[in-house]
């Protein structure tokens, strides 16, 4: 975490460093950005202009479903092609960088050396406005220094999970065969925000099943998007399945790009961000005024029955309370 303050210009000069293909400048942008704070508003700052070029994919799903070893044939699979690619790894559950963000980490030694890969971990050290904030300010970096593609793999299954599909592009959920996986996912509200199914370790018994019953809930849920999620079946250990899973990808961008929807859906998640942003400030603000010797006068003047508890919050809470 980057304890100095970062004035404009050195954000500036950083981003411009950065741009230039200097790894280390985008990671420490990146550091800034994961700290937030004013560090974190001077880098969006010098980054916006650039930004709307990349396609952002969020992977999620249940821990050890296998998103990192789907992620990283997925990174292979765009190197190939000849495109520049970058995978944010987002831990919402440990302040610290766990061990499963570890273990991605050597698992993704082979594009270590790879020029055209850039990964990062984000641990977001639950400062305010959390991953809603740091996790498109990051993806807009890398979109800013040339990323076409951003993968963003999360931990574990949940509400952030949920909110970080709404800052992708095209969502994949990814359940294991089992009896259960679909419908964890579905009460999980995964089955809204997912644009492609993966049953990956579909080397394992149950494949036809866990296929039958997500088919059977997206049907009783209608295709009201236009578009109905495709379920692909994926061994990520050793690659079956990942053609037919890029080839879903490409279909759902090509359907949003032509549809509209994707100007729609970015348009939503500027208004979310937006929202998140000014949460967070306004509860900055809440906080000092939660305090303090006139805090304390109003607590004592409650307290003696002087004076009610909302007139006291209108005057603490000044224009900003109605
Ligand atoms: N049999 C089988 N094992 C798989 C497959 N895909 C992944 N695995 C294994 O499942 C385990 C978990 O894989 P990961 O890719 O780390 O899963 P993950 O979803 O990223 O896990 P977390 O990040 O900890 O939530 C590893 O031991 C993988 O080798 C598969 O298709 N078949
Ligand atoms: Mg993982």
């Amino acid at each position: 975490v980057p304890t100095e303050t970062v004035p404009g210009r050195d954000a500036d000069a950083l981003v411009a460093r950065a741009l230039t293909g200097e790894r280390a400048a985008l990671a420490r942008v990146l550091s800034f950005v994961d700290g937030g704070g004013d560090p974190a508003r001077a880098v969006s700052r010098a980054v916006h202009a650039r930004t709307g070029q990349s396609w952002v994919v969020g992977i999620t799903g249940a821990p050890g479903a296998g998103k990192s070893t789907l992620t990283d044939r997925l990174v292979a699979r765009v190197r190939d092609g000849g495109e520049r690619v970058a995978v944010l790894a987002v831990d919402p559950t440990s302040p610290f960088s766990g061990g499963a963000i570890l273990g991605d980490r050597v698992r993704m030694q082979e594009h270590a050396t790879d020029d055209g890969v850039f990964i990062r971990s984000l641990a977001t050290r639950g400062h305010l406005g959390g991953l809603s904030a740091s996790v498109p300010a990051a993806a807009r970096v890398l979109d800013a220094v040339g990323y076409p593609w951003v993968l963003i793999e999360t931990v574990g299954v949940g509400q952030v999970e949920v909110e970080v599909a709404a800052h992708a592009d095209t969502t994949v959920v990814v359940v294991n065969p089992g009896w259960g996986d679909a419908v964890q996912a579905a009460k999980a509200g995964l089955l809204e925000v997912a644009d492609v199914f993966v049953v990956n370790k579909a080397d394992r018994p149950g494949v036809r099943d866990t296929v039958r019953e997500l088919d059977g809930m997206l049907e009783l849920a209608g295709h009201g998007r236009g578009w109905r999620p495709p379920i692909v079946e994926t061994v990520a250990t050793d690659g079956s399945g990942i053609d037919a899973l890029v080839d879903a990808l490409r279909a759902h961008r090509g359907h949003q790009e032509s549809s509209g929807s994707a100007t729609a859906r970015r348009r939503a998640r500027v208004a979310d961000e937006l929202r998140a942003i000014v949460a967070e400030q306004l509860a900055t603000v809440a906080a000092a005024r939660g305090a303090g010797p006139r805090f304390d006068e109003l607590v004592a003047a409650v307290d003696a029955r002087t004076i009610d508890p909302y007139t006291a919050a209108a005057e603490l809470a000044g224009p900003a309370a109605r």
